[in-house]
């Protein structure tokens, strides 16, 4: 019952001096700091962060940016060169590997009930302005898929989180060492335990 899961301030969280306020929310509903370190990842992290292997999420990213030209109006092929998902998501992917390798990232492994489903609902929609007042991306960020794709740069909206229980153990895995992880109590679980 008790998940983890991996967070990432994206570089335009740290740059916008953010780290406090964000992590504030993590805390505050309960969630547990179990490893948390500020890194320049490299290329093959980032890579693998991002794999270009895993059909399934190249292609999700892909069909997203899809969905948003659609609503958008605009026709895909002329504006990235192509309108297959898998061909798009490629794309997208090689603007956030490039994002996220130019600047320094806060990793974070977050702890407790239901980590992986309470970070991403306190996070919010992947599209800032489709994103409710309250979670962090509605809150912090006016980004939208169309002024990222105009300027061919992924959606500058704050945060990675783990999607589900499998991905957030992968990704803890290359992100922290099993002895960076930490292991120890937080006041409340006596009362919420
Ligand atoms: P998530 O971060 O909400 O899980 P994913 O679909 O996993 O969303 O996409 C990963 C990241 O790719 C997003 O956080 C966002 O920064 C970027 N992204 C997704 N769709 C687009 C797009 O249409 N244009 C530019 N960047 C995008
Ligand atoms: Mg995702």
């Amino acid at each position: 019952m008790i998940q983890q899961t991996l967070v990432l301030l994206k570089p335009d969280a740290v740059k916008r001096g953010l780290i406090g306020e964000i992590i504030k929310r993590f805390e505050r509903v309960g969630l547990k700091i179990v490893a948390c370190k500020l890194v320049k990842p490299s290329k093959d992290l980032a890579d693998k962060h991002y794999p270009l292997e895993r059909q399934e999420f190249v292609e999700g990213i892909g069909k997203k940016t899809l969905e948003n030209y659609k609503e958008m109006g605009v026709d895909p092929v002329s504006e990235i060169g192509s309108s297959d998902p898998y061909e798009i998501g490629k794309i997208v992917r090689g603007w956030l590997v490039e994002m996220i390798t130019s600047d320094p990232v806060l990793a974070i492994v977050l702890e407790g009930p239901n980590a992986v489903e309470i970070v991403r609902k306190l996070v919010g929609h992947t599209l800032p302005v489709k994103a409710d007042p309250g979670t962090i991306r509605g809150d912090f960020s006016f980004d939208s898929a169309f002024f990222a794709n105009a300027k061919k740069r992924p959606i500058k909206n704050l945060i990675h989180a783990s999607g589900n229980p499998e991905e957030a153990e992968y990704e803890i895995s290359l992100w922290f060492t099993k002895d960076e992880i930490h292991n120890y109590k937080r006041s409340e679980e006596e009362v919420m335990y």
